[in-house]
């Protein structure tokens, strides 16, 4: 009898790991991952740049300061001398024929609206409220890049987690972390739109709470589509991710035909293993972003947890509901 009243006592009771309730809580999720420091990383373009590496931790420093509701040490892009020029004006030369609907139709307003273009620096405290009206997203900075958890919880509450600095100029063509000329190019015109702004928010919804196995399972999936997704439009395959939209020469050789194309397919996409330090070697193509969409929804609502979430758009905060 007693053997049986321990054996119940040892079944391990089941742990929810800690996941914000409410926007503010959004300051405690800043687990930096050190990985491509400018700092620490030999093969970084910066490493042998004192003054970029300076100027580096200075930019850390004002995000990792940065408080909900006391947005005023933020939102400034610092640039440093860097042919942004150059960058915009490659990329939006290719964009007409490679970059989907969706994204021409964001940076079409962002340029009218956001000061986007070859001479301009666009604001992110103007590019935050820009979105805000499109699609409710806003943007909150970031030191560098943060853990898969932190940064898909965020997405929960529509908040894009920004960074501000800009990737070192001996290589403006492709950059292994993510920095300010993927954001703002990347991520921003895509998040102006109202589905795949939806899209966003339900990958951060499924996240919450959820073990470390799906939350890698999750941020593979966030990687083959909000990062480097590719979907059918009218019969051809255009780039909707981000991480292709930024970068010249991975764009070109996404849609090249040189590498391999997989359709989108969440069971098998969400292990596919994938590298950060160069191209990828295989892209997932969807359908398109509705179907993507319903196929995501199928596959998050297939991950166990003892709750559901639903998010309250009045107080920006969750609702969490015990399942029986
Ligand atoms: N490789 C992208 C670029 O050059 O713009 C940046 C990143 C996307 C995803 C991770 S890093
Ligand atoms: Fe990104």
């Amino acid at each position: 009898l007693k053997r049986v009243a321990d054996d119940v006592r040892t079944i391990p009771e089941e742990k929810v790991p800690w996941f914000p309730r409410k926007i503010r809580d959004l300051d405690k999720c800043n687990l930096l991952i050190t990985k491509y420091d400018p700092d620490m990383d030999q093969d970084h373009p910066g490493f042998s740049d004192p003054e970029y590496r300076k100027r580096r931790c200075f930019i850390a420093e004002l995000a990792a300061n940065y408080r909900h509701w006391n947005d005023s040490v933020l939102m400034t892009l610092l640039l440093l001398s860097f042919n942004r020029r150059e960058v915009y004006r490659t990329l939006r030369t290719i964009y007409p024929d490679l970059a989907c609907r969706q994204f021409l139709g964001g940076l079409q307003q962002l340029e009218r609206e956001c000061g986007y273009g070859e001479d301009s620096i666009p604001q992110l405290r103007e590019v935050s409220a820009f979105l805000r009206e499109k699609t409710g997203f806003q943007l909150r900075p970031v030191a560098g890049l943060l853990s898969a958890r932190d940064f898909l919880a965020s997405l929960a509450f529509r908040v894009f987690q920004c960074t501000q600095y800009i990737r070192h100029a001996s290589a403006p063509m492709h950059s292994p972390e993510p920095d300010c000329c993927h954001e703002l190019l990347g991520h921003i015109p895509m998040l102006a739109d109202k589905e795949f702004a939806q899209f966003s928010q339900e990958i951060g919804l499924a996240s919450l709470g959820a073990s470390d196995e799906d939350i890698e399972r999750l941020s593979t999936l966030y990687w083959f589509t909000v990062e480097f997704g590719l979907c059918k439009q009218n019969g051809t395959v255009k780039a909707y991710g981000a991480g292709l939209l930024s970068s010249y020469g991975e764009l070109i050789y996404a849609l090249s035909n040189e590498p391999e194309y997989k359709p989108f397919n969440p069971e098998e996409t969400a292990i596919q293993p994938y590298q950060d330090q160069t191209f990828q070697p295989v892209y997932f193509v969807s359908e398109s972003f509705e179907d993507a969409k319903i196929k995501m929804r199928r596959y998050s609502s297939s991950i166990q947890r003892p709750f559901s979430v639903r998010y309250d758009p009045f107080t920006c905060s969750l609702e969490v509901l015990d399942q029986p």
